[in-house]
């Protein structure tokens, strides 16, 4: 590791990593460049939160980088790439929060790379600015066209170089923000229907391609129509926060998904479990929620808040225990239980075991 004076006071750019030292003459090397000193003061037109920022600075010339990072190290973490592979590679392994690209390097130029990162979803909302000495129209609308957030020429001057990065960065932080509430459920803090929808879709895709088992438990409040009109419906909206916080609290591993079905039902979907698994969550959320003893006058024989969990697992070859692996056979399974343990007394689970033989008698609970 070295490191070098960043001829910024109080702060200083460390350059980590085996190919730290040939880094003025080495092409195509990705180096981490770590700020790792007090923060410079940055004039700020408005409050900019950083210390989780990532930047990342990509040019074959290693002189442009170094003036890049001076100008930016008080920014938040910078990564640099001296080739637009290497960029990628990078970005590929944790999204930066903006990139600064040179238009021309040899091997990716800078309109390929930006390319491809539009073209990767977990990196196309990601602003990739420009940096060029090309002066004519014809590049910057290029840039542009390749998906470019902003264009700067070179020789770039620091003060045009930080209020792009600036208004990109705060830029991204709001449509984050706003990518975020658009996936939460406003009342509960859980994912939405429509998280829940992407999840299911993709854990049964997953399941499929690794032939793993995928579980789902639907989770109803019992009763809920009542409690709603002898409480009120604020009431009623507390009581869906705290059976969500009380079900979210049970999840144990973060690929499992809770989330607010719609009304006073809620899912959790589980992968890499199997029916037993399942069934043993499912236990645990009943006893959960009635262990929150929020008093239900009209839910007997417990007058208080309880719910009913309807369990189904699927798998890429159905069995005794899995159903067929889609997202409809799943929640269909998972219904079909959960009408079965409200039948059978509420406050409690059923599970979904399909029929052994291939029929029409769809399926059985118990
Ligand atoms: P069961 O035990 O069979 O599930 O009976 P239930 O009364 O819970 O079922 P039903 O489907 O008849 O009623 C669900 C109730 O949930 C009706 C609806 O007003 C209430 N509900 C749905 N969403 C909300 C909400 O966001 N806030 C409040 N307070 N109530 C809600
Ligand atoms: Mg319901
Ligand atoms: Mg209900």
């Amino acid at each position: 590791m070295m490191v070098l004076p960043s001829g910024l006071p109080g702060s200083e750019v460390t350059l980590s990593g085996d190919s730290a030292a040939p880094f003025a003459r080495r092409r195509g090397d990705a180096v981490p460049l770590i700020h790792t000193g007090a923060t410079p003061t940055i004039p700020a037109a408005a409050p900019l939160v950083v210390p989780t920022l990532s930047l990342l600075l990509v040019d074959d010339d290693p002189g442009i980088v170094q003036v890049l990072g001076r100008m930016l190290c008080g920014l938040g973490h910078l990564r640099f790439a001296l080739s637009g592979h290497d960029a990628l590679r990078l970005a590929r392994e944790s999204a930066p929060d903006v990139v600064l690209v040179d238009a021309d390097m040899p091997g990716m130029s800078g309109f390929e790379f930006c390319a491809l990162m539009k073209a990767d979803p977990q990196l196309a909302e990601v602003p990739v600015i420009f940096v060029s000495s090309r002066g004519e129209v014809e590049t910057e609308v290029a840039a542009f066209a390749a998906g470019a957030a902003d264009f700067i020429r070179k020789p770039p001057a620091a003060e045009v170089v930080m209020v792009r990065v600036r208004t990109q960065l705060r830029l991204k932080a709001m449509a984050d923000a706003l990518r975020r509430a658009a996936l939460v459920d406003g009342l509960t803090g859980v994912a939405n229907r429509r998280r829940f929808d992407e999840q299911l879709q993709s854990e049964c895709e997953r399941a499929m391609r690794d032939d793993e088992p995928l579980s789902l438990l639907m989770i109803d409040v019992d009763h809920f129509k009542r409690y709603n009109d002898r409480y009120g419906h604020p009431a009623g909206d507390l009581c869906l926060q705290q059976v969500a916080t009380a079900v979210q609290g049970l999840v144990r591993r973060p690929a499992d998904h809770v989330a607010r079905y719609g009304g006073e039902e809620f899912a959790m979907l589980l992968p890499q479990t199997d029916l037993s698994g399942a069934t043993h969550l499912a236990e645990r959320v009943v006893a959960a929620v009635e262990a929150l003893c929020i008093p239900h006058e009209g839910s007997p024989p417990r007058r208080v808040v309880t719910v009913s969990v309807g369990v189904a697992s699927a798998r890429r070859t159905p069995d005794a225990h899995h159903t067929a692996l889609s997202a409809e056979a799943l929640i269909g399974a998972a219904d079909q239980a959960l009408y079965a343990a409200k039948a059978a007394g509420r406050c409690q689970c059923q599970t979904y075991r399909p029929p052994i033989a291939a029929s029409d008698s769809g399926g059985s609970t118990g």
